[in-house]
């Protein structure tokens, strides 16, 4: 008899049970829905190649080239001093990468670099170059230049300057001037924003 009451209480328990979970609330899905009027339909771009918006395009750099030839790579170059294996002759071996550049020793200014044609030209321009990587960040370099026959008695030719070196622009400053008949051409450096010393990874001098 205990058995039996004991099995009516179960089933009773079994079947409250049953009855919560079969009325139990449901969640709430929600729907949202638009209708077609507030919907703006934009039709697909025409894109046959990635697309990057104007303000993150850098415009191309196109190198100058002054007219004439570089009388540079024939000449002979002497420094007021320079660091490591960073010594004059770097300025003229044709190449900007590397460490294929002058530098010189910090806190020595004026920075002196001289460069001997080995005899005397018209010339015209003179194009100066650091490594044009990005590596090599953007710094203002002031100096003068002189120029002359004599490497004792040299004349100015451009008074100093402040010019910024960027790699946007590879990292060259050109500098023209009217034509002058020189041996010497003489770079005197009285600040490097980059470096505690000039630098220069190559020095053209363009005439005829
Ligand atoms: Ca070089």
């Amino acid at each position: 008899m205990h058995k039996k009451i004991m099995i009516f209480i179960l089933a009773i328990i079994s079947i409250a049970l049953l009855y919560v979970l079969i009325t139990r609330e449901k969640p709430v899905e929600i729907v949202y829905q638009l209708s077609a009027d507030a919907l703006e339909i934009v039709p697909n771009i025409e894109q046959t190649a990635p697309l990057t918006h104007p303000d993150f395009v850098k415009p191309v750099y196109e190198p100058i080239i002054p007219e004439g030839v570089n009388l540079a790579l024939e000449g002979k170059v002497e420094v007021s001093s320079f660091v490591q294996a960073y010594n004059g002759r770097k300025v003229i071996d044709g190449k900007t990468g590397g460490a294929s550049y002058w530098e010189a020793e910090p806190s020595a200014y004026p920075n002196r670099l001289t460069l001997d044609l080995k005899e005397a030209h018209e010339v015209h321009a003179i194009k100066v170059m650091l490594n044009p990587s990005n590596l090599w960040g953007e710094r203002n370099q002031t100096f003068q230049i002189n120029y002359g026959a004599d490497a004792d008695h040299m004349s100015e030719l451009v008074a100093s300057t402040s010019y910024t070196f960027s790699p946007d622009t590879a990292n060259e400053v050109v500098v023209e001037f009217t034509p002058v008949n020189a041996r010497y051409i003489a770079l005197i450096f009285t600040e490097n924003s980059g470096a505690g010393g000039a630098q220069v990874a190559e020095l053209e001098v363009y005439g005829k």
